[in-house]
């Protein structure tokens, strides 16, 4: 299913490695190539923050991509790898006689179950010396961590959401299933996420759509409105409150989603 997959006892960063690795030595990094541990000493948040997870209470997996599609369509692929988690965290929620429903992605970067976070995503992008662009999509998840073992009381993992002894294999391999099939889906569409049914399947696992959201811009600005629609782009558009109902696409942010 992966092209190439490394499993490392220990990892500063999978992101880091493999996007190193991969730079460093193209032709032996081909695209689907996985790069993976339950031991990450320096896990990347976005925006310099960080990712905690104690030795063996989480995954940490990275994927390599080479997509060939336009640049400003690569927007989706975090969104596709956090519909992944999504479909993944559900099948072990269900076979555990938890409602997987509970799980759901929030744009643009998490997958919540119930509203905490038990997954996160970072997707980093550099060109290759060959001129290609080279992504890498990091997905951590917290499996078998502890309620106490929580680093933030945002925070879940599968065992405190009811996942007795969760099998890091499948969450594994059912990530990297349904990861394939949407980025080859993508892909073969030329990254026209709504031609390819990108946009419905990722739009349907996404609770922040038709919520009341509150984004931090990077730059700090802050919006307040309803959350409508994904764009051809993957950026949220939001009915702006202070701009009497017009709509505003947004690229990147914080979210939080305002309980009415
Ligand atoms: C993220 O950033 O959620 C992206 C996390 C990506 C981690 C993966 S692991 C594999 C790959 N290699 C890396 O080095 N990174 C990627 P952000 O949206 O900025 O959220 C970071 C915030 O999540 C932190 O500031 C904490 O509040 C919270 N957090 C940290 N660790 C967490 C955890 N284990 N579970 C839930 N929340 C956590």
């Amino acid at each position: 299913m992966a092209a190439r997959l490394v499993w490392r006892d220990e990892s500063t960063s999978t992101n880091a490695e493999l996007m190193a690795r991969a730079v460093e030595d193209e032709s032996a990094w081909p695209d689907f190539s996985v790069l993976a541990t339950d031991h990450q000493t320096a896990g990347r948040g976005r925006r310099d923050r960080t990712w905690e997870a104690d030795p063996g209470g989480s995954l940490a997996i990275s994927v390599l991509l080479r997509p060939s599609v336009a640049p400003d369509r690569l927007g989706w692929l975090p969104l596709i790898a956090g519909l992944a988690m999504t479909r993944s965290v559900r099948s072990c929620l269900a076979s555990a006689g938890v409602d997987p429903s509970r799980a759901q992605l929030k744009w643009p970067n998490d997958v919540l179950v119930g509203e905490r976070k038990i997954c996160g995503v970072l997707s980093e992008l550099a060109v290759a010396p060959g001129g290609g662009v080279v992504v890498v999509v990091g997905a951590g998840v917290n499996t078998s961590m502890t309620e106490a073992q929580l680093p933030v009381d945002t925070a879940t993992s599968l065992a405190v959401e009811g996942v007795v002894s969760p099998d890091a294999d499948v969450v594994l391999s059912v990530y990297l299933t349904e990861l394939r099939s949407l980025y080859t889906r993508f892909t073969a569409a030329d990254g026209d996420a709504a031609a390819g049914g990108i946009r419905r399947v990722v739009s349907d696992a996404c609770l922040t759509l038709s919520t009341r959201v509150r984004v931090e811009r990077p730059g700090g600005e802050v919006l307040s409105g309803v959350a409508t629609a994904l764009d051809a782009d993957g950026h949220l558009v939001v009915r702006d409150d202070a701009a009497a109902g017009s709509e505003v696409s947004v690229a990147a942010g914080d979210v939080v989603h305002v309980r009415r």
